[in-house]
């Protein structure tokens, strides 16, 4: 009887500490429910604000990209440009296609040995082509493109004095020719008042400057 009793007693109170503890943690919960939102509204804030962020990267992203297509687009388009340009001055025309412009230093240069034509069709000749008649622009040019020529032949450069006695230029840029290398002493003589369009002309086994006649009759070389 006292045993029962005694386990009464224990479970009684054990009850009561239970009720309380209840109690408690529904006060608590009750109390979490401002407090833990005090505390939890900064984190909430901070993750709302990275998350804005992270939209904003996104959009920041989508216009980075549609600008980045655009100008890929526009490169396309340049490039189609570029291409048709080089198409149209740099690549051989028809009749150029059958001739062979061969590199020479950083240039192209075709070297017409058989056929002897006055300066004018000289020119119309390259024209033809694509090309210019050779417009030298330094020693270092000429001495190249001198190693690949024929000693035995004379050739037309774009150089003239046509538009006025005395002034040398350059028929492909219409200014003062950059570079003149005269056979000594004698030339440019303008012999006979009609010497106008200069040539590489070749005397004692070297190719040197020369005005000439305009009709001449003699080789040509095209630059591309
Ligand atoms: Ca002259
Ligand atoms: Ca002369």
């Amino acid at each position: 009887m006292r045993f029962i009793l005694s386990t009464l007693l224990i479970l009684l109170q054990a009850s009561i500490v239970f009720s309380q503890s209840c109690l408690e943690s529904k006060q608590l919960e009750e109390n979490c429910s401002s407090y833990c939102f005090k505390i939890l509204r900064p984190v909430l804030d901070h993750a709302a604000s990275l998350q804005n962020h992270i939209n904003n990267d996104d959009s920041k992203k989508i216009d980075s990209q549609s600008k980045l297509e655009k100008v890929e687009r526009q490169l396309e388009v340049l490039q189609g440009k570029v291409e048709t340009l080089e198409r149209v001055n740099c690549k051989p025309s028809a009749g150029l296609q059958s001739k062979k412009f061969q590199k020479i230093g950083s240039k192209y240069y075709y070297i017409e040995e058989n056929e002897s034509v006055n300066w004018f069709r000289a020119v119309h000749r390259c024209h033809e082509m694509g090309a210019h008649l050779i417009s030298l622009q330094n020693d270092n040019e000429f001495q190249a493109l001198k190693a690949k020529l024929n000693v035995d032949r004379n050739y037309w450069t774009d150089v003239n004095d046509l538009s006025l006695e005395g002034e040398y230029l350059s028929h492909t840029t219409g200014f003062k020719a950059p570079f003149l290398n005269w056979y000594p002493s004698s030339n440019p003589d303008n012999k006979g008042g009609n010497e106008n369009c200069v040539n590489l002309w070749n005397r004692q086994k070297t190719l040197r400057m020369n005005d000439a006649p305009c009709s001449s009759l003699l080789n040509f070389i095209c630059e591309l």
